[in-house]
């Protein structure tokens, strides 16, 4: 039911401050001068436009950057995180209102705050109403609030955050910038891949009823019922946003990454999931994060391969 968008519009979320490593800044220039979006270009109807934007200043990893960013609830780099969180959000929204596939590079996971909260809003603008789908491909279940979350991390957050689950702690403005027209419905959003789930992570996805596919669910069913029963679960007639954290891949194909967790989706598997998707014809929105380049930095040319291939087949590249 969605035009088939020829835009795509490519935003470089050079960001790691919601992360406990730096390094996942990098990631969006490895992928671009990797060439994918020039070779997707030469082999589709798109036409790529890269908006850059980048971690400095308030947002960066120095001395002064973390003085200025004391903890809010325990929360790390919560001015940062919510600021770059903020035009992550105004960034993709402008693109999505315009009808355009946006494609977003992270960048640590805390980025999935600003993508999903701008693409949901611009769903309910051009579709009347229409809530937003997410499928959510990684090894983390990342729906910690800032009470719950273990390392007080806000890549470790942006589910909660995007539907509404955290909110903005009393007496600060960070994160007020989020509104009920930015939020996501948890009845529409569904994991694949997990297998390293905090305690309290477990408690809020069985509270909230969210359907998840575990790693260990993948290995029961295979990978083609599993997207079945996903897609079968949305349904037809939904925009769908697909956030996808490269360590969802089993370590093989992508090492360079934060926190690898063995044993992971193959290649495979994870390019099939990109078939489905683009072929519901219901894709919007896909985020790729969490390559760090300064991890593994002799292995980065398999992530970046394995990444690009996940892109690529998301857009109906042959790969
Ligand atoms: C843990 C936490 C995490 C990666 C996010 C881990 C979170 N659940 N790990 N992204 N790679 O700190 O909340
Ligand atoms: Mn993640
Ligand atoms: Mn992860
Ligand atoms: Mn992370």
């Amino acid at each position: 039911f969605l035009a088939s968008p020829s835009h795509l519009a490519v935003v470089a979320a050079k960001y790691s401050c919601g992360a406990p490593i730096g390094g996942a800044e990098h990631g969006p220039d490895a992928l671009i001068d990797a060439g994918i979006f020039s070779e997707i270009e030469s082999k589709t109807k798109y036409k790529c436009t890269i908006d850059h934007i980048a971690q400095s200043g308030t947002f960066g990893n120095t001395n002064e950057a973390h003085d200025a960013d004391p903890d809010i609830n325990g929360m790390k780099r919560p001015r940062a995180v919510s600021l770059a969180s903020k035009q992550i959000s105004e960034c993709v929204y402008a693109h999505a209102r315009e009808g355009k596939f946006v494609m977003t590079l992270g960048g640590d996971h805390s980025i999935g705050i600003g993508t999903v909260t701008g693409i949901a809003r611009a769903i309910r603008e051009r579709f009347g109403g229409s809530e937003l789908s997410v499928l959510w491909i990684d090894a983390h279940a990342d729906i910690n609030t800032p009470e719950t979350s273990p390392s007080r991390r806000i890549h470790g957050m942006p589910v909660a955050f995007a539907s509404g689950l955290a909110q903005s702690p009393t007496g600060h403005s960070v994160f007020d910038w989020i509104t009920a027209s930015h939020l996501i419905n948890l009845k529409r959003f569904v994991y694949i891949g997990l297998r390293d789930v905090d305690e309290a992570e477990e408690r809020i996805i069985a509270e909230n009823g969210i359907k998840a596919y575990s790693m260990d669910d993948v290995r029961r069913y295979g990978i083609v019922k599993v997207m079945g029963l996903a897609l079968e679960y949305l349904g037809d007639e939904t925009p769908i946003h697909v956030s996808y954290d490269i360590d969802s891949l089993d370590p093989e194909w992508a090492p360079s990454t934060g926190f690898p967790v063995t044993p992971g989706l193959s290649l495979e598997e994870g390019i099939h999931i990109s078939r489905r998707l683009h072929a519901t014809g219901n894709l919007v929105a896909m985020d790729l994060v969490e390559v760090n380049p300064l991890v593994e930095p002799g292995k980065l040319g398999t992530t970046v391969k394995s990444a690009g291939s996940v892109i690529q087949a998301a857009l109906g590249v042959a790969v």
